[in-house]
C-alpha cells in the first residue's frame, strides 16, 4: 500500500483525491489534517502546508511541491530530508506564458487608455508603438522565463532574459550576475519577474532597482510585472516608484500577503492591474499524472526528475 498525503490548506483536495485514486486505485490518499498514523506516509503532496505539518511524518519517501515554486516549503519550516520535486509541466508552463504575453500586449497597445477612451466615448487613436520597439526584459532564465521570453519574442517584442548563471536562449540576449543586472536593466522598458522567492532574491525589486529601468524608451516610462512572488518586491518602493513616475505602471499577481488585504493601496491604484495569484494555476487534471508519474519512477528505482536544490532554494 502506497499512502498519499494531501496538505492544501488552502485548495479543495477533492479533485486531487480523485484524480490519484483513478490513476492509482492502489494508492491511499489521506488528507491533512486527517492524515491516520503519520509514519505510514510515503509522500506528501503539498501546497502551503501548515508551520511545522511536515515535521511529524518520520518515513515519507518524498515531498511534491504542487507548484512550480517550492519557497512555501521552506517557510513552512526544516522539511524532513528527502527529495523535494516541484512542477515542471507544460500546463502550467503554457498558463504562465500567457498571462505574460498578454500583459506585455496590453500594455503595448494601451488597453488601459482605450478603455478610458470608451467609457467616454471618444474616437480618437495615436501612433502606437510597434512590439519591435519594446524592450522587454524577463527576470528568471528557468522554465517559465525562458518560455515567457521565447513567446514574446515570436510576438515581435525587443527580448533580453537575466538569470543568475549564464544561459544560451539562442537569439535572445542573456544577462546573468549580480554585474549583468545594471545592463539589462538599462534596457528594459517592460520588466517580467519570474524568479523565485529566495534568500537572494528577497525585495529584489526595490527602488534602487526601479531607478536602474530605461527611461529613453517608447512607453513614456517603465513598468513591472510581476508573477513571481510577492516576497520579490519592496511594496512601499513600488507604491513610492508608481506615485512619482519612476514606473510607468505595475502589473501584479503576487504580493507579500495573500489574500491581498482589502486596505491595500493596490487594489484601487490607477497606475496598477492586479490579478489574484492566477497567472499559472495548478490544474490537477494536467499535474496529477505528472506526480503520479514521478512517484511510478521513485518506486522502479528511477531518478525523480525536477528535484529541488535545497541549499539554493529553488
Ligand atoms: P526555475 O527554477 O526553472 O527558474 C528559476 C530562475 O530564476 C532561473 O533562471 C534561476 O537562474 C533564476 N534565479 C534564481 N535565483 C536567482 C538570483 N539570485 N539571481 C538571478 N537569477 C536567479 O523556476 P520556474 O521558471 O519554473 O519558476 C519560477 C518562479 O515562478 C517560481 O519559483 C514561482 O515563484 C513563480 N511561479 C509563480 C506562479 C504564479 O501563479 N504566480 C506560477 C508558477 C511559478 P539560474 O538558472 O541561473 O540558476
Ligand atoms: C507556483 C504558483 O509556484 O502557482 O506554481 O505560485
Amino acid at each position: 500500500m502506497t499512502v498519499i498525503c494531501l496538505m492544501m490548506p488552502d485548495w479543495d483536495p477533492a479533485p486531487w483525491q480523485a484524480r490519484l485514486l483513478a490513476a492509482r486505485p492502489d494508492f491511499e490518499v489521506r488528507i491533512w489534517p486527517e492524515a491516520g498514523n503519520a509514519a505510514e506516509i510515503d509522500f506528501a503532496l503539498v501546497w502551503k502546508p501548515e508551520r511545522g505539518a511536515l515535521a511529524g511524518l518520520e518515513n515519507l519517501k518524498v515531498i511534491f511541491s504542487l507548484g512550480a515554486g517550492v519557497d512555501h516549503i521552506f517557510t513552512a519550516g526544516d522539511p524532513p530530508d528527502v527529495p523535494i520535486v516541484r512542477i515542471v509541466d507544460p500546463d502550467l508552463t503554457a498558463r504562465m506564458s500567457e498571462w505574460v504575453v498578454m500583459h506585455a500586449l496590453m500594455i503595448l497597445r494601451d488597453t488601459r487608455k482605450y478603455a478610458r477612451l470608451q467609457r467616454e466615448k471618444v474616437w480618437s487613436t495615436d501612433e502606437d508603438p510597434a512590439a519591435r520597439e519594446v524592450r522587454v526584459g524577463v527576470m528568471g532564465t528557468g522554465v517559465l522565463g525562458a518560455d515567457a521570453a521565447k513567446k514574446l519574442a515570436v510576438m515581435g517584442f525587443d527580448v533580453a532574459c537575466w538569470g543568475r548563471t549564464e544561459k544560451d536562449l539562442g537569439t535572445i540576449p542573456v544577462f546573468h550576475g549580480r554585474d549583468g543586472l545594471t545592463p539589462f536593466l538599462a534596457r528594459t522598458d517592460i520588466l517580467v519577474s519570474l524568479l523565485p522567492h529566495t534568500a537572494e532574491t528577497e525585495n529584489i525589486l526595490d527602488a534602487d532597482l526601479f531607478g536602474k529601468l530605461a527611461r529613453d524608451g517608447v512607453l513614456g516610462g517603465p513598468w513591472l510585472v510581476n508573477a513571481g512572488r510577492g516576497a520579490l518586491q519592496d511594496e512601499d518602493a513600488m507604491l513610492d516608484a508608481l506615485d512619482s513616475g519612476t514606473l510607468e505602471g505595475a502589473v501584479l499577481d503576487v504580493f507579500r500577503t495573500e489574500p491581498l488585504p482589502p486596505e491595500s493601496r493596490f487594489w484601487t491604484h490607477p497606475k496598477v492591474t492586479l490579478t489574484p495569484h492566477n497567472s499559472a494555476i495548478s490544474d490537477p487534471r494536467a499535474l496529477v499524472d505528472y506526480v503520479v508519474r514521478q512517484i511510478d519512477r521513485f518506486e522502479r528505482g528511477l531518478p525523480l526528475e525536477n528535484v529541488v536544490d535545497a541549499q539554493r532554494g529553488y
